[in-house]
């Protein structure tokens, strides 16, 4: 801690509380860097994209005039790119090399600096200087978490300058190195078991931008709910895209709401996404569950399935038996499916899902004995294996990458699938040894549809608990042998959304554990290899709660639901 310390009374400063924390913070002696009106930003061609964006944040918050200007002319904001950038030391501290460096993003030493940036405030300025243009954004990211929280808000809370008004925009005196741990920083949404509103998707991504994750992974399609429109296939979001109810209170209870429900997102809607997230250096990593959770494209066409039985979207949560038939159609079917939707989204990966898909249907179906019988296989499992082999090698000569659920290894993964260990630990260590890389996402610390207490006051949960402090002592790594580390992409928090049914209702599940997960994915682990401390954490995160207020989140407070947010009772038992 620097002299800067003596300047404050209580808490620690904005510096010591950036979330995710950087890997170096230097807080330095010194007259607090005040922006004035107009605030000036230099920055060269390559990102004048980020400082657009940050320019927009500024205004929207400030009022102030906020202006680009060429490099070399005089500005209180610096922005610049230099490869190196993290690599040399300061005020003592060495600089990449450290605890810390990422993992998953390739080896090279460009590759594990990548996103890095050194962010220096001094005498009238403001340094932002990138590995590369992500990095720059991220030194944005952290100087919009130094500034009074006011900065963050939509529109000026009082008039700048005014002698009882807003905060000076101001930061202290600090140099700060920072680098990511892992390239994979996820975030997943369920948006099928409930539709949630495109404005609510473009507000996660920015959130998830805000805490410095870059990957956000849409589960489009499930039982309940198909939310993307495929051209050859229109009946997919016509029939596909709606219920007629939804359970009321848990699944287990078996009663029902009589609400339609549904919605799906538009061409346009998914393009808007797409770019929001792009200029945010998020990419949209999206989910078509196959050959399991597919009742919602059943109901479209039932040829498609097993029996000739005719379907309606589903209402109930958990695993059906109907699945996709093996039939080349279907094949077909799957991988046309696919190709618009590569081209909707032109990140690399693509998810094809493969979670729960039982094989009662195969195990009755002429199509599927026969493929068995031809390919010698003695599991029906198997199968599932043969299917996924066939889209993964379809998405591999696009070019794109497939992504799958870990329940794919029962079946045989195609090699070349990134797989995503929701079921536990072992599921990733498998992968990892398999050959796959592999993103981390054990629902026993990183499912946020589970409750955040055992308090009868938190709204309906699947289950519990996953208190924040236990997302917190979370480490990626963690039971994956040293030898399969590199193998280890990051991890991602899920939310499924059986029980989550409005934007304020995600928000509550997300934070603040989103907060916890971004620093296991962004911040280097302690020196002394012991988990994170969520002590040393909660005052920082007890100050960041201050700047989701300003960003209009709906967290959970730490001390428990507001009134608003706690769950009424209305006479249930149990659940
Ligand atoms: C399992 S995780 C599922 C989801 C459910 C979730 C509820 C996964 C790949 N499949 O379909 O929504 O549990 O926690």
């Amino acid at each position: 801690m620097g002299p800067s310390a003596a300047r404050r009374t209580t808490g620690p400063s904005a510096a010591d509380s950036v979330v995710p924390r950087p890997v170096r913070i230097v807080e330095r002696s010194g007259q607090l860097v005040t922006l004035g009106d107009p605030v000036r930003i230099a920055a060269p061609r390559q990102v004048v994209g980020e400082a657009r964006w940050f320019r927009r944040c500024l205004e929207e918050a400030t009022g102030m005039a906020v202006e680009l200007v060429e490099p070399g002319q005089p500005a209180a904001v610096i922005l610049d790119v230099d490869e190196s950038a993290v690599s040399g030391g300061f005020g003592g501290f060495g600089g990449f090399g450290g605890s810390g460096g990422s993992r998953g993003s390739g080896g090279s030493r460009a590759g594990r600096t990548a996103g890095g940036y050194r962010l220096v405030a001094g005498g009238d300025r403001i340094a932002v200087t990138g590995t590369d243009p992500a990095g720059v954004f991220h030194g944005l990211q952290t100087l919009r978490q130094l500034l009074p929280d006011t900065a963050l808000r939509r529109a000026p809370t009082t008039a700048p300058g005014a002698p009882d008004g807003a905060p000076p925009l101001a930061v202290e005196p600090v140099e700060i190195i920072d680098w990511p741990r892992f390239a994979w920083r996820g975030v997943h949404l369920d948006v099928s078991r409930h539709f949630l509103p495109k404005d609510f998707v473009l507000k996660l991504i920015d959130l998830a931008a805000f805490h410095k994750c870059n990957m956000v992974h849409l589960h489009l399609t499930d039982d309940q709910g198909w939310r993307v429109p495929v051209d050859r296939y229109p009946r997919l979001v016509e029939v596909g895209a709606w219920r007629r109810r939804s359970p009321a209170g848990h699944a287990n209870q078996h009663r029902y709401d009589a609400v339609p429900h549904g919605g799906f997102y538009t061409k346009a809607d998914v393009g808007e996404m797409v770019a929001f997230a792009a200029s945010r250096h998020v990419t949209v990593v999206p989910e078509i569950d196959l050959p399991g959770h597919v009742v919602a494209a059943l109901a479209a066409y039932p040829e498609l399935g097993n029996t000739g039985q005719r379907f309606e979207v589903a209402s109930d949560w958990g695993t059906s038996p109907h699945v996709l038939n093996l039939e080349e159609t279907t094949v077909r079917f799957c991988t046309d499916v696919l190709d618009e939707v590569a081209d909707l989204f032109p990140g690399r990966w693509l998810h094809i899902g493969g979670d729960e898909c039982p094989t009662d249907e195969w195990e009755h179906s002429p199509r599927a004995r026969q493929l068995m019988a031809d390919h010698g296989y003695r599991r029906p499992r198997q199968l599932q294996g043969w299917f996924a082999a066939r889209l993964a090698g379809h998405l591999a000569r696009a070019g794109r990458v497939p992504v799958a659920w870990d329940d794919l290894l029962d079946a045989g993964a195609p090699p070349g699938m990134v797989v995503m260990a929701w079921r536990g630990v072992p599921g990733g260590v498998a992968a990892a040894a398999a050959g796959h890389d592999v993103v981390m996402a054990p629902q026993q610390w990183l499912y946020f549809d589970w409750s955040q207490s055992d308090d009868p006051a938190e709204p309906l949960a699947l289950r519990g608990s996953t208190p924040v402090e236990k997302v917190y002592g979370y480490d990626p790594l963690a039971g994956l042998p040293e030898e399969h580390h590199h193998h280890v992409l990051g991890a991602q928090c899920q939310l499924w959304t059986e029980y989550v049914a409005t934007p304020a209702a995600a928000e509550y599940q997300y934070f603040p554990r989103l907060c916890a997960f971004a620093e296991t994915v962004w911040s280097p682990p302690p020196a002394d290899g012991e988990p994170r401390r969520y002590g040393e954490f909660r005052p920082r995160l007890a100050r960041h709660l201050g700047r989701l207020a300003a960003l209009g989140v709906n967290f959970r407070p730490l001390d428990g639901p507001t009134p608003g947010q706690a769950r009424v009772w209305r006479g249930e038992t149990g659940t």
